[in-house]
């Protein structure tokens, strides 16, 4: 992984259609191959390309590649709409079929990358694996193991394509469970562990060797596009987060009067950013109350009087009505030891 892509963004692209939507681009946070090994010896996360199909190899012949994107830019709450991966075949086996099929499949557990270059062939043979590198056998060398050798993942792929010889690219178009997959990572990132890329095993000769974030050309570099609506704004003032500012609201804000908590905490009602939940956030709810429709319920905004009066008057009652009651089990609770019987 370079340095220029550790952030994994590369670029934000315009809002578009009369529904509000972003469109965000991302170059890989790690790539790496998994070259079959009955020992787990090999790997090559460093390298400027990723093998993936069966190789004209004598023993060992298989590769899978495992890709992942660091989609923490995308806002929490967002809605993905679509995406789509593009990957660059930098090499083919001689003699190999002109079109082979690949699948994305969500992967299930985390993985190393390492920064092993490849040996043999144009690295086709992988290199010694490192402590900390993903293998056919490990998720981490040496010690974490895959649950079943050649990598834990979603035996249905996300997207297929078919991809050519050297020089085209491999486009995997958006699907429903592409989607899914992406709105799950960025529901839990916890849980983004990115995609193993599957060729024909069948196959000799299939495998494809496909540009990785480590690759010379930026532009030959892996690209995931993603479309999505962010999440929508909230109102200063909307305690309840129910999409309207009204009496609901202040009624909250006055159950939270006086409490300290921290700056925006919207759930309490403080606006204002200075973390206490007071006066200016009354402003702030009053100077943005909603207009009243005809089928919503008895709001603030309905009522003649100036609202600020009323709302002041809400907050009053129900702030005096909590010391009220508070004061009150304190002076329940001192009575107590005196309505206790004696102990003679
Ligand atoms: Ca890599
Ligand atoms: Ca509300
Ligand atoms: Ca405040």
């Amino acid at each position: 992984m370079t340095a220029l892509f550790a952030a994994g963004v590369l670029g934000i692209c315009c809002f578009v259609g009369s529904v509000r939507g972003a469109v965000m681009t991302f170059g890989a946070s790690k790539d790496a191959t998994l070259f079959e090994s009955l020992t787990g010896s090999f790997s090559a996360g460093g390298d400027a390309g990723v093998f993936v199909g069966k190789t004209l190899e004598s023993t060992n012949t298989l590769r899978r590649g495992l890709i992942a994107f660091d989609l923490s830019a995308i806002p929490n709450g967002a809605t993905i709409n679509s995406a789509s991966l593009r990957l660059s075949v930098t090499k083919h086996a001689s003699g190999g079929p002109s079109l082979v099929s690949m699948g994305l499949h969500r992967l299930l557990g985390d993985w190393g990358e390492g920064n092993v270059m490849g040996a043999g062939a144009g690295g086709g043979q992988g290199g010694p694996a490192a402590i900390g590198d993903a293998t056919w056998l490990h998720q981490f060398r040496p010690g974490d193991l895959w649950a079943n050798p050649g990598g834990d993942f979603i035996a249905q792929a996300s997207a297929t394509t078919s991809v050519g010889f050297t020089g085209s690219s491999a486009n995997w178009a958006s699907t429903n469970q592409l989607v899914a997959d992406v709105q799950g990572w960025v529901s839990d990132p916890a849980n983004n562990f990115g995609w193993l890329i599957r060729g024909n095993e069948s196959l000799a000769g299939s495998a494809r060797r496909l540009a990785t974030s480590e690759a010379n050309q930026p532009n030959s570099r892996p690209l995931l596009t993603i479309g999505f609506t962010p999440p929508p704004v909230r109102t200063p003032g909307d305690v309840n987060n129910d999409g309207s500012v009204n009496s609901a609201d202040a009624a909250m804000l006055a159950s939270f009067f006086g409490m300290a908590t921290t700056a925006n905490n919207f759930n309490v009602g403080e606006f204002s950013g200075d973390g206490i939940v007071g006066l200016a956030d009354l402003t702030i709810l009053q100077q943005n109350l909603s207009p009243l429709t005809p089928s919503a319920s008895p709001s603030l905004a309905a009522v003649p009087e100036p609202s600020s009066a009323l709302l002041v008057f809400t907050v009053a009652v129900l702030f005096g009505t909590r010391r009220w009651t508070n004061r009150r089990i304190v002076e329940s609770r001192r009575w107590v030891p005196n309505e206790m019987p004696s102990s003679r």
